[in-house]
């Protein structure tokens, strides 16, 4: 029932720089405004190994960070924020999911009544964003045990586990129909990707778009820009396996900036595009890949958008010039996406074969095996890995 206690595997987080430990843990029954989802598949986004490395994440300061303390870098953990799976239980006052709606995990809530929701201007919400950054539910606790230990949940979605609770302002219910082992990259990497181009950047038909970085986020831009209609589709990677991936998705030029002599990669994309791009995104968390796509922009209304999650302490940097002279610096969570609203819309895009899901899906593993799914994103030619849970 509801009210007690699910057994089931989950891959935890024991500490930085681990591989994943399969237990079992004790996932708790959702309290009110809370959802127990058991998650069929999980896609491992390439923001992940990140997290479960050493690396200290803190969107605070950086002497939090240093004390050690970062909250969004804490330990147990059960990291996973690219999940479907079906509701199980809902607490107290969930009127927006029911127990057997197959859902999507959103690690972008949509609470619809907070000054971001409302704003019109953000898909970021306030209503929980303190408290998933430190790893807990809203009221402050965990729902997941392990070993007698509590574990922290991760971006509010935890889906390396087959229950997980999540607040019911973090999911959506999207149709019996689609199949949750290609839905699931829905929660992050397509539609960060899509929704860059289509949502934040809102790309023009006729227009110069540069991508920088051929993985599921950049790809999926190119997606985007596909169709918005841009006119030329330039995609960047230092991969050279990745301009047959690029042209797959629609891009019409590829440039490997490690093939370049003499040239910087902003001038051979202002020289490409008559005077430089109307829009270009970074999808690889480089720090000096961000400032070169902010260069490459067209003087006067050039616009790149930042995807990339940067290294901790990374800063970005460039001539304040490039921006009096009206290139504009921006970027965006999740695509800009609102997940409540907007993701059904996306999953009926791909039903009717308007939006390319499949084609990411260069890799599968089990549960058991999902530190294999973390050795495989390292090399080159994964895409996505689905994990089966
Ligand atoms: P990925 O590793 O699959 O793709 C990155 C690509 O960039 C690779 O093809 C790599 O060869 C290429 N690359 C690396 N360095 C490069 C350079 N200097 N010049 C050109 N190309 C280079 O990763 P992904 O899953 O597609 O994610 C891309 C980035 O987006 C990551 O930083 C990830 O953390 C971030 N991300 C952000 C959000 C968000 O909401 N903002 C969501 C998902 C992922
Ligand atoms: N805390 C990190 C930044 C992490 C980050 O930017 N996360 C993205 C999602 S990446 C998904 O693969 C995000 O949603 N950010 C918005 C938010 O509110 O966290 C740091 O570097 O400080
Ligand atoms: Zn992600």
């Amino acid at each position: 029932s509801s009210a007690s206690p699910y057994e089931g595997k989950a891959a935890v987080a024991w500490d930085a720089g681990q591989e994943l430990s399969i237990e079992d843990i004790e996932v708790a029954p959702p309290k009110a405004h809370e959802v127990r989802i058991e998650i069929y598949y999980t896609g491992v986004c390439h923001t992940e190994p990140r997290r479960a490395s050493a690396d200290p994440w803190c969107d605070l300061t950086d002497a939090y960070t240093l004390s050690g303390k970062d909250p969004e870098g804490a330990f147990p953990i059960v990291l996973g924020h690219e999940g479907a799976g079906v509701v199980e239980s809902v607490g107290e006052g969930v009127t927006s999911v029911k127990p057997g709606d197959y859902v999507v995990a959103l690690y972008t809530p949509e609470c619809k009544e907070c000054k971001f929701c409302k704003s019109g201007k953000t898909n970021l919400c306030g209503k929980i964003r303190a408290t998933q950054g430190r790893g807990v539910m809203p009221d402050g606790t965990s729902r997941f045990k392990c070993k007698g230990k509590d574990l922290l949940h991760f971006m509010g979605t935890s889906t390396f586990s087959q229950y997980t609770v999540v607040a019911d302002i973090s999911v959506v219910a999207i149709t019996k129909d689609a199949p949750m082992d290609r839905t699931c990259l829905l929660g992050c990497g397509i539609t960060t990707g899509y929704g860059a181009a289509v949502e934040t950047a809102k790309v023009e038909e006729g227009s110069t778009v540069a991508i920088f970085g051929a993985g599921c986020v950049g790809l999926s831009v190119v997606q985007g820009a596909v169709k918005n209609k841009a006119g030329k589709i330039i995609v960047v990677d230092l991969n050279p396996s990745k301009k047959e991936w690029a042209e797959k998705f629609g891009a019409t030029d590829f440039v490997n900036p490690a093939e370049l002599k003499n040239q910087t990669i902003q001038e051979k994309l202002i020289e490409m595009t008559d005077g430089g791009c109307d829009y270009t995104f970074d999808c690889t968390g480089n720090v000096g890949v961000m400032r070169a796509a902010l260069e490459a922009c067209h003087k006067g209304w050039g616009q790149s958008i930042v995807i990339g999650v940067a290294a901790a302490g990374q800063e970005i940097s460039t001539r304040p010039f490039q921006l009096v002279t009206g290139r504009v610096w921006k970027g965006c969570a999740f695509g800009g996406i609102k997940g409540r609203s907007q993701l059904p819309d996306l999953v009926a895009d791909y039903m009717d074969g308007k939006l390319k899901v499949d084609e990411f899906i260069t890799h599968r593993k089990t549960l058991q095996d999902i530190n294999q799914a973390f050795d495989v994103m390292k090399q080159g030619d994964c895409i996505r890995c689905v994990v089966n849970m």
